[in-house]
């Protein structure tokens, strides 16, 4: 069942119903001010930082579901109606939310009176503007009030939840005219406030929440609402809002719209007050000065629209199949801005509060993000490379706004090193940009080093660190934060943060074997471009010592181990009970290249095929666990089926697609494409659930009561590796070193495509011709009408065109 459909032309999904099977949002804002936002206008907004400068309250794990968000409420006679339904719930009679490119629609009406809002975080400004437009489609005079409500949270959302003695009487606000002030510890620890204002003139305004919803109200229904009678309520202390109400008389057919902006600012120290206790506004009065008039703000709206066609215009592909064209050239690449924006902070399923950026969560959303801002990814990367630790290890997870590694998880993870050089071989295979190696970047622990020697210690840091088989050591976890098999001594509920104090470092990972010899390999040609032969072939010795190996110790007959426990004992074996197959090495070692001329590659990706597919993807494991094993932590801890215990985890499935790209099967490697990929999922909304133009972490395994369902909607490394996967192996168009690689792997007959691609300041018009129906292998390639042999096209300094022609054969 559907609940929308796409409009490709205007880049937008359009929802038909505000009661979708969850809420479905969208991310405004591209750079520091951020506003999360459903298809019924819940949600919140926050500046650089979820957790520290949370500007406005929502209320997860609430009832009703999606509760808090920036809301309008139009009282037309005795009805109440919300243009987005929530928090009312008035049934409307018509309803459409659009989500765009950084920017949301909702039109709704109810008794011939309309709502149109528009709402967006303009591209070099930290506010969000709306712009809210009522029309009178009767043939009668309506006298209708119209209602904002936001309530602030108390900058630190963390706080702000649990610190009610103090916070309860810490809020302070400033009004003036038609704007309201946060100041909210404002005179002690903070630099900055925030602000709502309209555009016109108020008949009232509401700044106390008791008095606004009534202190048992509720926002379904505002006392001040149901009365149409704002109570021009100061907060002091409590739990502050922001109201205003504006009257207004339309008569038949006519319109009238205003403008809303949420804003935030900071001041310096030498300019915060204009008298004791009131707030030097004159950075707040530029910035509303800046959206005062509909010309205004639809000048700010275009420059938003253009902003994104120019970024996705880097990467545009039109072929037979309506579906990747609309993933590809709209919505994957735009999550993927999303992911590198957000790392795993702030979704409707994190909270923003407890996650800030992943180590290797954020390396691994560059390799989606690159090619859209590469200077933006250039500083993501050495922001990163400061959270890595003197001896190669890093911190797991980093604060956004204070770029400080999170002590309260620190490190361990023994995969998050070599994450850092995969993030840095795509920036410099995207850009060309070497003088990155260069850049000296502190070590969390002291001393500095310049990039190459980070990565240097990355590497170094497998090496040093390989158990008794001479497999990688695991640490707390790899990729798999569940799989924590030197966790034998922990007590229930400690799971995989917890150190026992008997903990055994020896358990080893097949999975950190394959990045291994993948980012080993990309390591080595960086050394190499450097001129660093020695490093590069003493380091290459390695990798191919770590390839036999994984082919000796990390093999079990029909594919790739998981792993070693701390007692020695095999993981992901035929000799298991249960997780006998898992799905993460047979991905990597197979793309890493391991056992492909051995024949091993394609056995263990049949295996995979054979004992982890379902319609709906392919499973982390199988058989799930049925019980809780206190050697493999956490895993074992989820219910079968679900999450890391046997979901289909769609993060690692473009890892199977690109392995079967990587071995030449393109049939196979589309269909693990579209099993997962969220626009071919949308007539089935009601079982799959989540949004169906972007990934979710996980889709629910076979296992599992509920199979097919998706979770954990937007935040996932899904997106980055997805796009690798179609953009560069199944479509086939790869950055490398020496040049833009065409090298495709499609099903026999998908048909003959175009690309779009831009490279290093050029512009590549790439046609791929299929005549034979092949599904991997270019048997010519005509850059500028000139035959080239093999399949890079040279890179040209100072070219700013290039057209290709390669023929699949
Ligand atoms: C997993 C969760 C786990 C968490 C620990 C995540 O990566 O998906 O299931 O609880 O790590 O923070
Ligand atoms: O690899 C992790 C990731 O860092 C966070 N989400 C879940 C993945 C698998 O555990």
């Amino acid at each position: 069942m559907k609940y929308g459909f796409f409009d490709d032309q205007r880049c937008e999904y359009v929802i038909t119903t505000p009661e979708t099977p969850l809420p479905w949002i969208n991310y405004l804002g591209c750079k520091d001010f951020f506003t999360l936002i459903s298809n019924t206008c819940g949600g919140y907004s926050f500046y650089k930082d979820a957790k520290l400068l949370r500007l406005t309250r929502y209320r997860y794990n609430n009832v009703p579901y999606d509760n808090n968000g920036q809301y309008f409420y139009i009282k037309d006679g005795s009805s109440i109606w919300n243009p987005g339904w929530q928090p009312s719930q008035t049934r409307l009679d018509s309803y459409e939310c659009r989500h765009g490119l950084g920017y949301s629609r909702f039109t709704g009406s109810l008794n011939q009176a309309k709502a149109e809002v528009l709402t967006f975080v303009p591209l070099n400004d930290t506010c969000q503007v709306t712009s809210l437009t009522l029309t009178n489609e009767s043939g009668e005079t309506k006298n209708l009030s119209l209602f904002s409500y936001v309530e602030w949270c108390l900058w630190n959302a963390d706080d702000d939840m649990k610190n009610f003695q103090r916070n309860l009487s810490t809020g302070e606000l400033e009004i003036e005219g038609s704007t309201i002030y946060h100041k909210t510890e404002y005179r002690e620890r903070r630099n900055h406030y925030a602000l709502y204002s309209v555009n016109t003139p108020v008949d009232g305004f509401d700044t106390s929440r008791d008095a606004f919803l009534g202190t048992y109200g509720s926002p379904a229904a505002p006392v001040v609402v149901k009365e149409g009678k704002a109570s021009n309520s100061e907060a002091h202390g409590w739990s502050p809002i922001a109201s205003h109400q504006i009257n207004v008389s339309l008569a038949p057919g006519e319109s009238r719209s205003y403008i809303f902006v949420l804003g935030y600012v900071e001041n310096e120290e030498e300019e915060k007050w204009e008298a004791p206790g009131i707030i030097n506004k004159t950075k707040a009065h530029q910035l509303l000065s800046r959206y005062q008039s509909d010309e205004a703000v639809e000048k700010a709206f275009t420059e938003l629209t253009d902003y994104w066609q120019e970024l996705l215009s880097g990467y545009q592909v039109s072929s037979d199949c309506e579906e990747v064209n609309r993933m590809v050239n709209i919505w994957n690449q735009y999550q993927c801005m999303v992911t590198f924006n957000m790392s795993r902070s702030a979704s409707y399923y994190e909270s923003g509060i407890g996650r800030g950026m992943g180590f290797r969560d954020s390396c691994q959303d560059l390799l989606g993000f690159v090619h859209l801002i590469p200077e933006r990814a250039r500083e993501r990367i050495l922001d990163i490379a400061s959270a890595q630790f003197g001896d190669g290890s890093t911190y797991h997870q980093y604060q956004p706004l204070t770029k400080k590694g999170n002590a309260d998880i620190g490190g361990g993870f023994n995969d998050d090193p070599l994450w850092l050089i995969a993030g840095t071989s795509a920036y410099i295979k995207e850009t060309g940009d070497t003088s990155i190696l260069s850049e000296v970047v502190t070590f969390d622990d002291g001393g500095e080093g310049t990039l190459f020697e980070h990565l240097t210690r990355s590497f170094e840091f497998t090496v040093t660190h390989k158990g008794p088989h001479g497999l990688p050591l695991i640490g707390r976890a790899d990729w798999n934060d569940c799989l924590n098999l030197n966790c034998f001594s922990a007590q229930p509920g400690e799971s995989f943060q917890t150190f026992g104090p008997s903990e055994g470092p020896v358990a080893e990972s097949v999975f950190i074997g394959g990045m291994f010899v993948k980012y080993g390999e990309e390591y080595a040609q960086l050394a190499e471009l450097q001129g660093l032969t020695d490093i590069a072939e003493s380091a290459r010795r390695e990798v191919s010592s770590m390839y036999d190996t994984l082919l000796d110790a990390g093999w079990d007959g029909d594919w790739f181990l998981r792993a070693y426990d701390a007692y020695s004992q095999k993981v992901g074996s035929s000799e298991c009970e249960e997780g006998q197959i898992f799905i993460e090495p047979q991905g990597f070692c197979v793309l890493a290249g391991v056992g492909i001329k051995e024949g091993k590659a394609q056995r263990a990706l049949d295996s995979v095929k054979e004992r982890l597919d379902t319609k709906y993807g392919i499973m982390l494991l199988q058989p799930a666990f049925s019980r809780y094993h206190l050697e493999l932590g956490e895993i074992t801890s989820y219910p079968p089926g679900y999450k890391e215990n046997a979901g289909i985890f769609c993060h690692n499935n473009p890892w199977i697609s690109i392995a079967e790209a990587v071995i030449g099967r393109g049939e196979r490697a589309f269909e693990v494409y579209r099993k997962t990929c969220p626009a071919f999922l949308q007539d089935i909304s009601e079982i799959h659930r989540t949004e169906p133009y972007c990934y979710s972490q996980m889709i629910a395994g076979r296992d599992a009561a509920t199979h097919g369902e998706a979770k954990n909607s937007w935040l996932t490394g899904t997106a980055a590796w997805t796009f690798v996967n179609i953009s560069q192996y199944i479509l086939g168009i790869q950055p490398s070193l020496t040049g833009l690689c065409i090298d495709p792997c499609v099903p026999g007959d998908f048909g003959d495509f175009t690309i779009t691609r831009r490279f290093r300041g050029a512009v590549y018009h790439i046609e791929v011709k299929n005549p034979n129906h092949l599904e991997k292998g270019v048997s010519s390639l005509l850059v500028d009408g000139e035959k080239v042999d093999g399949n890079v096209v040279p890179f040209v300094e100072g070219k700013k065109e290039y057209h290709v022609t390669a023929v699949m054969g």
